[in-house]
């Protein structure tokens, strides 16, 4: 059976998508690897960097770097305002309410645990229950199994189908009043489906529960409204978002963050301290303690600005088109096998090979320059699900290509013949 993708097409007005024009904007791209051009199907794990974003970094650091909210002379004045303007970047891009509802963490990991850490501990009693998918990853596992275990809660587990779509009539049966807390992929890095968030949510807070949304895959690629959404948390990391490394978003509504106990201690997340007494700050700051990753929230605010003048809703459909044609290309190699058909979509395809183990794929693959990851994606209840220990997974950005997609169906054609 061949499988198809179901997602947005391009708008007849849409303005076209100059993909070799967009190239010119990476410098990574023009490298080559083992003499052959660099062939990047690795942006699930982490994405490549514009020019503009390493450029913004650099200018921070050689003309005004100083630390942030903490001096009156002109170089803290001025890096100050460059990383409070993220801020209303970042709230922007989520259509947050307010700055308050935008902290700055190290990534979408440290944001779950945030929330595990503050709300989880705060709220949970014995025999309570948080709701999570069958298809998290790691970050959205292992985070709820230690508040849970801490607090003799329990984490229910909402199944998949073989398609890799949530089984909705399962999780709604298992929205329960001991549920505390729902915690849901918006797109899975280990199968690529798009979760009906919006549906789930509604779900959820028709009991009264509130979700987290683990943004991780689904914001390089979709348009993202909190507002819409209606979600309670929503994290993301700048790194799979052409930013750097190092920092990330937790958004969430403003009374819960408020009535929530800090995170971590330290410095500018307290209003006054004292050996008695410690008053603590006002949103965003009372879960910013320490000096923050300065430089990195600059780097993601030019990823923003750099992605919002292409426009997500471009990116999207450029991105489907892509997927719909590398499926298609992909599943003419003899013994593949698609983990992941979900009927909604994006920008992962993740296989085995009959008879290849999939690190084998990635060596050779490697060899011609190809760039993909092999293994469990830090998703390994999904590679139990399956029934397979590892899967290989090509992940594609806007920057990829048609033809990059016909290189990595000739390896895999070369893989093939290598083993059988
Ligand atoms: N997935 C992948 O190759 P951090 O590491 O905090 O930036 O992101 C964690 C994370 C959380 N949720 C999802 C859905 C993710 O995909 C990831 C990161 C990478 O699939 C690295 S394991």
């Amino acid at each position: 059976m061949k499988l198809t993708v179901d997602a947005p097409v391009l708008k007849p007005d849409a303005v076209p998508f100059e993909v070799e024009r967009i190239r010119e904007d990476f410098p990574i791209l023009l490298q080559k690897v083992h003499g052959k051009p660099l062939v990047y199907l690795d942006n699930a794990a982490s994405t490549q960097k514009p020019q503009v974003v390493i450029d913004t970094m650099t200018r921070f650091y050689s003309e005004y770097y100083s630390n942030v909210h903490r001096g009156v002379h002109q170089l803290s004045q001025l890096s100050t305002e460059a990383h409070e303007a993220v801020r209303e970047k970042v709230r922007q891009l989520l259509n947050a309410r307010s700055q308050r509802e935008i902290i700055f963490v190290r990534g979408c990991t440290e944001g779950i645990n945030l929330v595990a850490q503050t709300y989880g501990r705060k709220h949970l009693q014995a025999g309570d229950e948080i709701l999570i998918s069958a298809m998290e990853h790691h970050s959205n596992i292992v985070p709820w199994q230690m508040i849970c275990e801490e607090k003799k809660a329990h984490l229910r587990v909402a199944p998949i189908n073989d398609a890799g779509e949530i089984i909705v009539e399962e999780y709604e049966k298992l929205l329960s009043e001991r549920t505390r807390l729902v915690a849901l992929v918006h797109l899975s890095n280990a199968l690529g489906t798009i979760n009906p968030v919006r549906e789930l949510i509604e779900l959820a807070h028709r009991r009264g529960i509130p979700v987290l949304v683990d943004g991780a895959q689904a914001i390089p690629h979709l348009s993202v409204d909190v507002q819409e959404l209606d979600c309670d948390f929503y994290v993301f990391s700048a790194h799979k978002l052409f930013g750097p490394t190092g920092v990330g978003v937790l958004y969430g509504k403003e009374a819960l963050l408020d009535a929530m106990p800090p995170y971590q201690g330290g410095g500018d997340m307290i209003r006054s301290v004292s050996f008695e007494k410690t008053d603590y700050n006002v949103l965003p700051y009372k879960f910013e303690a320490g000096t923050p990753d300065i430089a990195g929230a600059i780097g993601l605010g030019a990823a923003i600005d750099y992605v919002q003048e292409i426009g997500l809703e471009t990116i999207s459909a450029y991105e489907h088109d892509l997927l719909t044609y590398a499926t298609e290309a992909i599943q003419q190699v003899p013994g593949v096998r698609l983990v992941g058909t979900a009927a909604q979509k994006a920008s992962v395809l993740s296989f085995v090979l009959a008879g290849v183990h999939p690190h084998d794929i990635g060596t050779i693959l490697d060899r011609d320059g190809i760039a993909i990851r092999v293994g469990h994606h830090c998703a390994q209840p999904v590679m139990k699900r399956f029934g397979v220990p590892a899967t290989a997974r090509a992940s594609f950005a806007f920057y990829n290509t048609r033809a990059e997609v016909d290189t990595l169906v000739a390896g895999l054609h070369k893989v093939q013949e290598m083993f059988n």
